[in-house]
């Protein structure tokens, strides 16, 4: 009897949820979601060795798959890595944010005020997220490839993707688009001098059409990590992904000295200027590493060996000294005044334009 019963309280302790009871201590374990290729190795094990917190990483490589998964809820994260705009401004307005509490987040202060306000207007008083990372919309080409095959070409435009004309000419040299609704349409709705925030039905129908007429030229709609991949390999000649994965994978095509020469572009009649979040989910297990983490990566040090190893400027304005000479002149990293003023912002979308997008982006993927 005693034997059967002692056997029964033990079962209940190992069916007991691994949630830590009031006043007891987490556990020392850190669930990250973050995008693929976007920190720096170092950092995660420097974090881990200082505190003897447990970092379990998993990456995502669009905003369509982290929403996704958050939206099932539980996801079981303690920090995660949205972009302010649209999917971090809506997380804070569910509630499926906690707020961060600074008094254990003393490198805060580190972040440049002038960024913190200008995502103030996704967080008012900047209550749920740190800046991590930022960037800007564009092309990787291999601009003496694109020139062989189109002298004339605009190497500074959307032009070269988006007009039908110039997407035939390269089709052959490969044409990659990356697979976000999200982080595609504002740029091919600005390129079309349309609102880029649009849901509107004549918009959208212009967009869609601009897409379809390019879709038979376009080699692969896929993840953005694969296109950072097959980038460094030569294997497309455009393709349209974030600046600093370009800026990546051209290091990494310099370094395997195979001939694949690579380069950034801007384009030149407005670039969408994006910002990525350190948040906390409302549910994480363990939101008291979660606020460790961040102050770890608010420290100048620890920011400049992540822009170091990603090519994304960091808003610690203390860091930049520490950044490589040749990483932090780059211009694609960190964007002149005169380039920023190129760029773009866009703003969260109801549910229901939402829809109307992604059901454009589908029969864009299916070319029909
Ligand atoms: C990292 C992708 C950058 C994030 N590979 C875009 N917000």
């Amino acid at each position: 009897m005693l034997r059967r019963l002692l056997v029964a309280a033990l079962c209940a302790v190992a069916l007991m949820p691994a949630m830590p009871l009031a006043g007891r201590a987490e556990e020392p374990v850190l669930n990250v979601y973050n995008w693929s290729d976007y920190i720096d190795p170092a950092a995660v094990e420097r974090f881990q060795k200082e505190t003897g917190i447990q970092v379990r990483y998993d990456v995502f490589d669009s905003l369509e798959t982290l929403e996704g998964k958050l939206s099932a809820g539980h996801s079981g994260y303690d920090v995660i890595v949205p972009t302010s705009e649209p999917t971090f401004s809506r997380l804070v307005r569910a509630g499926a944010l906690k707020p961060l509490d600074r008094a254990r987040i003393p490198n805060w202060g580190n972040q440049d005020a002038t960024l913190l306000r200008q995502v103030g207007s996704s967080d008012p008083g900047n209550k749920h997220g740190a800046i991590y990372l930022y960037g800007t919309i564009g092309l990787g080409i291999r601009a003496d490839k694109v020139r062989e095959l189109l002298p004339d070409a605009p190497l500074d435009s959307l032009d070269l993707l988006l007009k039908p004309e110039n997407a035939k000419r390269l089709a052959g040299c490969g044409i990659a688009v990356m697979d976000s609704a999200t982080d595609v349409l504002p740029s091919v709705l600005h390129w079309l001098g349309r609102d880029p925030d649009s849901a509107g039905s004549a918009d959208l129908q212009a967009a869609g059409e601009a897409l379809q007429a390019i879709r038979p030229h376009v080699r692969a709609i896929v993840a953005s990590g694969t296109i950072l991949d097959a980038l460094a390999t030569g294997e497309y000649c455009v393709a349209m992904t974030y600046s600093g994965d370009v800026i990546q994978a051209k290091a990494r095509a310099d370094e395997a000295g195979q001939g694949v020469r690579l380069g950034y572009v801007l384009p030149k009649k407005g670039a969408q200027l994006w910002f990525d979040m350190l948040a906390i989910p409302a549910d994480a297990p363990h939101p008291e590493a979660a606020h460790r983490f961040i102050n770890f990566l608010l420290q100048p040090g620890v920011m400049a060996g992540i822009t170091n190893a990603v090519h994304y400027p960091n808003a610690v304005p203390a860091a930049t000294s520490m950044v490589d000479e040749a990483v932090r002149e780059d211009p694609n990293v960190y964007p002149t005044p005169e380039m920023l003023a190129r760029t773009f912002t866009v703003k969260a979308l109801s549910p229901q334009a939402e829809r109307a997008r992604s059901r454009l982006w589908n029969r864009f993927k299916a070319g029909r």
